[in-house]
């Protein structure tokens, strides 16, 4: 059985780094997959990409030699269940603002003892180069858990969420977390609200041997938070790329629009 590499590097302190894939699309996948990031995570929560469409994605992405992670529309253990089924290495989950809700997550992710995951499918041995048996026996250690802090209600409960056994990951999402503060919702603020809600969720993740991880929009934004200590960085999305290579080109010739802007 292949080994989740992601969760042996943010295990080792190492940063790891991907981004989010928010079309459906299957060519789109299975290029992303070749461009060298740890992980791509198949975007459930904002976007029409139905289980079917991800269920093709997790395996173009492994197949390319990537992490497949997804994040689903909600914490539910009907969505960590099909996710997992259907061969996606990690789960993503939105908007875990208690304890409570976090062991909810890992409850779902992870068979008897630790969690009440059902028994059933074949393709997410399938994923993982592995016969089911042995999907079975691993599953628990090898599928990874990010939960993601991104409203001031997490931020106040970090400590309780980190300390919840089995999570891999705790991932700002710094857009609803600006937002839960009242402000405009941004990738990045100086306003000390938002850095020092930052501070603490780094500070709980090393308290409790989790690996800290933010959403950004550019790779200088991912090394000043790579140097900050975040480990689990996600870089825009697929469309994020596209659409700024493809402006930067069109302004340097002096045309292009701004009536699209990405923003993961
Ligand atoms: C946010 O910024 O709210 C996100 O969900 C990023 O993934
Ligand atoms: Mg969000």
């Amino acid at each position: 059985m292949k080994s989740n590499t992601v969760k042996e590097k943010l295990k080792r302190g190492e940063p790891s780094v991907g981004t989010w894939l928010t079309l459906s699309d299957p060519m789109s996948a299975r290029l992303m997959a070749r461009v060298g990031f740890d992980w791509l995570t198949v975007e459930m929560e904002h976007t029409p990409v139905t289980f079917e469409h991800a269920a093709t994605n997790f395996a173009l992405i492994a197949a390319g030699g990537t992490v497949p992670l997804v994040r689903v529309p909600w914490n539910t253990g009907e969505n960590i269940k099909r996710v997992l089924d259907t061969g996606a290495w990690g789960i993503v989950v939105p908007m875990v603002n208690s304890r409570a809700e976090a062991e909810a997550v890992v409850r779902a992710a992870k068979y008897h003892p630790i969690g009440n995951r059902s028994v059933g499918g074949t393709v997410h041995a399938a994923n993982f180069d592995a016969d089911p048996p042995a999907y079975y026996a691993n599953a628990n250690d090898q599928i990874l858990i990010v939960l993601m802090i991104e409203h001031v209600d997490a931020i106040r409960n970090i400590d309780d969420i980190c300390s919840v056994p089995g999570i891999d990951a705790v991932f700002i999402g710094p857009n609803d977390l600006t937002k839960s503060m009242g402000m405009a919702p941004v990738f990045e603020s100086p306003d000390s609200e938002f850095t020092e809600a930052l501070d603490r969720v780094l500070k709980a993740a090393r308290k409790h041997g989790v690996a800290p991880g933010i959403h950004v929009a550019d790779a200088p934004a991912a090394r000043r938070r790579i140097d900050q200590g975040f480990q689990f960085v996600a870089i825009t999305s697929e469309v994020g790329f596209l659409l700024t290579k493809a402006k930067e080109s069109l302004n340097s010739l002096g045309l292009g629009s701004d009536r699209v802007v990405a923003r993961y």
